[in-house]
């Protein structure tokens, strides 16, 4: 009888959980000591429930099933954004080791910075379907101290490592359990998410050159303020995009960096981080499109010059329909009228698996929907429930019944 072991699974999330453990959260930028940390763990359960465990040159922990086929293909990541939740990929990892102890013959993946800490994003799924070019590793660097990748994946050991490739005819399809990172779940009273759809992130940089100068001495008439100039920007692309964007979409400035930074300085530089997100290509392109007239309207009327650089731009998934229907019956079985279809608001490493394999998502609620926070969190009960229709819900899928 396939089924899961919601005890073991919550022992591993909680034993995971202290690893970089920060307040009620963990810390696990990719490739830092406490994230190389968890990798050697995860390596170490993936042989307790028998996969055959191996860590790639990307930094992918992979644990093969030894077994006949066919086979699914099952996980999320394990590195966290900073000082941030315990749940957030970890969940969907764990979850993935609970099918394979449940018996399923499921491959095992966690793929690597998921969360962006190096530049381009989602590195490991996308080396995993052969989507990372070498010249890319080359270029990329850490969004936070511009460490060169090639340089963090040489002090985490990995330099030289061969990357994992894997092979779609393998899998009859992907699963990935992960938190809702959102208030939909809990405001609705439900404890079970069907994801249908995946946003897709489009990563932008605005870099505004001005002068800088004294913050006094100079007369606002002769000034050239690069951080003036950045937030009427900002201010024009809030005002501007609920005329096309999508019903779901969101934009979001993570960081504003304005040099040199001293209170009487005026900036000669600022950098801004800007993000875009639907589930739409359509959409995408249309705010894309009002993004770039919006810059060329700031160069027109401002003193400052705004750049705008392209850092990501990832392709929205559509959940497989049969992994979908499996996904459901069994959440209907295990949680009556307890669930719904929903899409998923954040990016997920199953929106690039999904473009050589069926893929499918569940969530479980996040408490106040809260995440990408320390105290991002989910009750105990919640979390066995997810485990037990994902164990489920797999199975379905592979005996063909819903
Ligand atoms: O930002 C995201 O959507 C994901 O959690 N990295
Ligand atoms: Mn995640
Ligand atoms: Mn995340």
């Amino acid at each position: 009888m396939i089924k899961a072991d919601s005890q073991a699974f919550l022992r591993d999330l909680h034993e995971l959980r202290k690893i970089g453990a920060f307040r009620t959260g963990v810390h696990r930028p990719t490739y830092s000591p406490q994230d190389m940390e968890s990798r050697r763990w995860l390596m170490r359960k993936m042989e307790e429930v028998g996969l055959e465990a191996s860590i790639d040159g990307i930094g992918n922990v992979f644990g093969r099933h030894r077994g006949e086929g066919p086979h699914l293909l099952a996980g999320s990541h394990i590195e966290s954004q900073n000082e941030a939740g315990w749940l957030d990929g970890a969940l969907g990892v764990v979850g993935a080791l609970a099918m394979a102890r449940a018996g399923l013959p499921v491959d095992v993946c966690a793929f690597a910075d998921e969360e962006g800490h190096f530049e381009g994003g989602f590195l490991g799924s996308r080396s995993i379907i052969g989507e990372l070019s070498e010249e890319e590793i080359d270029r990329s660097r850490n969004r936070t101290d511009g460490t060169p990748l090639r340089e963090a994946l040489k002090a985490a050991g990995l330099e030289g490592l061969p990357r994992t490739r894997i092979d779609p005819a393998r899998y009859k399809g992907f699963f990935e359990m992960h938190i809702e990172q959102g208030t939909q779940l809990e405001q609705a009273g439900l404890q079970i998410g069907v994801v249908t759809g995946i946003v897709a992130i489009w990563q932008w940089r605005l870099v505004i050159e001005g002068q800088q100068d004294h913050a006094g001495g100079t007369t606002m008439a002769e000034r050239r303020d690069a951080g003036l100039t950045a937030v009427r920007l900002l201010a024009a692309i809030d005002a501007e995009f609920p005329r096309f964007c999508g019903e779901r979409s969101t934009w979001t400035t993570g960081r504003i960096t304005l040099e040199p930074g001293a209170p009487s300085i005026i900036p000669g530089r600022a950098e801004v981080l800007f993000q875009f997100r639907d589930v739409s290509m359509d959409k995408l392109r249309e705010m894309e499109a009002g993004l770039r007239r919006l810059v060329q309207e700031s160069n027109r009327r401002e003193r400052c010059r705004t750049e705008l650089v392209a850092v990501a731009q990832a392709t929205p998934a559509l959940c497989d329909p049969a992994t979908m229907r499996a996904l459901r019956g069994a959440a209907e079985a295990l949680a009556p009228g307890n669930w719904q279809d929903m899409p998923s608001g954040a990016g997920h490493d199953a929106q690039y698996i999904a473009k050589v394999m069926p893929a499918s998502m569940l969530f479980v609620p996040s408490i106040g929907g809260i995440s990408h926070h320390w105290a991002e969190n989910t009750s105990d009960e919640d979390l066995a429930m997810g485990v037990s229709v994902l164990v489920e819900g797999a199975r379905r899928y592979l005996a063909g019944s819903n």
